[in-house]
């Protein structure tokens, strides 16, 4: 039986100010017919359904319309919110969803029993668990649920949290009696494949965690490139199914599928949006130079193009971006005035001189009494930060 994984959607994810709607549709499209082509039975989506908190119209549009489609050719579809995603949102359809056979574990303190079931298909058992994004207000209420008082809890990190709560779904795994068992979270694991920035290191999960664990599979979002992360424990990232910025300009897009009676895993591409980036060497000074400049390429279709441009006035960023749009339809552009970049690299706060600035801002440098007001409010605030 073959059982399917995707992940980050980011549905209603934009392009400067543009919905990608109509390459998503494709896209999903695209793996609706795959999904259907190999018979498969159960998909697991692993979080980051929507891009934003608030997801758009035409967001929900696709994501209803999407479910729908998979509702009519799966048996069953199980879905866990991600960072980037409302989980009380994703959760309030729950009972509809769940007749439709999409099931929604959307939320941590429901309890372990309710992120876990077994579905017999074709005789076969298999077990799937799901564990939600767990966001700081998620992670104290179960932290205040569990141990009842947070002043007795001695957890230093992130990493312990998520250790506490994979142990328990572990245990649960270990009991129940199945054909095949499956994981399902949203979380970013310490791997080397994956460079941190010390901000996001915050926020990531030692790997030993899965060390001896139950599971057939471990199906992982968040990591937008796909990744076995582990030769042994089978722990996979789907990644996204589009090219979400320029840094993924190179990642192979698309999901994976799983044997379950082979015990084989296997990576079925996507054709989501090329991006390529032109950049222009000289300054751009006026609108015909620019119009030049860009017949120089052709514009591809189903291509996403980032253009890199130095300019100067009077030609402004709204006039570029719309000539450009006149010929490449999806654009992402980085403007910067001429001068600007120079300045930039030099750039401190130590070195302003904040109350020239001001009265650069008043135009009216003569008018004495309130810059000497702005002065002491500035001198106390710089005291105050000493
Ligand atoms: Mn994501």
């Amino acid at each position: 039986m073959k059982i399917g994984h995707i992940s980050d959607l980011h549905l209603g994810c934009k392009i400067e100010k543009d919905e990608r709607t109509e390459e998503t549709k494709e896209v999903l499209e695209e793996i609706v017919k795959k999904i259907e082509d190999e018979n498969i039975k159960i998909l697991l989506i692993t979080g980051d359904i929507f891009d934003s908190y608030n997801p758009s119209n035409s967001s929900l549009d696709i994501f209803y319309s999407f479910m729908k489609k998979l509702a009519n050719i799966t048996e069953k579809v199980y879905i866990i919110p991600g960072n980037h995603d409302n989980s009380n949102f994703i959760g309030v359809n729950r009972h509809f969803f769940e007749e439709k056979g999409i099931k929604i574990f959307y939320d941590i303190n429901t309890g372990f029993d309710n992120l876990t079931e077994i579905v017999n298909i074709n005789g076969k058992k298999i077990l799937i668990q799901g564990l939600p994004y767990i966001n700081d207000v998620k992670i104290l209420y179960y932290i205040l649920k569990s141990k009842g008082d947070i002043s007795t809890v001695n957890i230093s990190n992130y990493s312990q949290v998520y250790q506490s709560i994979i142990s328990s779904f572990k245990s649960i795994a270990r009991e129940k009696e199945a054909d095949y068992k499956i994981l399902m979270a949203h979380l970013l694991l310490e791997v080397p494949e994956i460079k941190f920035t010390s901000e996001s290191y915050i926020f990531t999960v030692n790997k030993d965690i899965f060390k001896d664990n139950p599971y057939n599979y471990i199906a992982l979002g968040h990591i937008h490139k796909p990744l076995k992360v582990d030769k042994l424990d089978n722990i996979y990232y789907a990644g996204s199914i589009l090219r979400l910025n320029f840094g993924e300009k190179e990642d192979k897009k698309g999901f994976y599928i799983i044997d379950t009676d082979t015990n084989s895993v296997e990576f079925k591409e996507v054709s989501c949006y090329k991006m390529e980036e032109i950049e222009y060497k000289e300054v751009i000074k006026n609108l015909d130079d620019l119009k030049e400049l860009i017949e120089i390429n052709q514009a591809k279709d189903r291509t996403i193009y980032k253009f890199k441009i130095v300019y100067e006035p009077p030609l402004t960023y709204p006039e570029i971006l719309k000539e450009i749009k006149s010929k490449y339809r999806i654009v992402k552009l980085e403007a910067t005035l001429k001068g600007i970049e120079t300045t930039l690299k030099d750039f401190s706060y130590e070195n302003i001189d904040i109350v020239n600035i001001y009265k650069s801002y008043r135009k009216k440098s003569d008018d004495d009494e309130i810059i000497e007001t702005f002065k002491k409010i500035v001198t106390e605030v710089k005291n105050e930060n000493r």
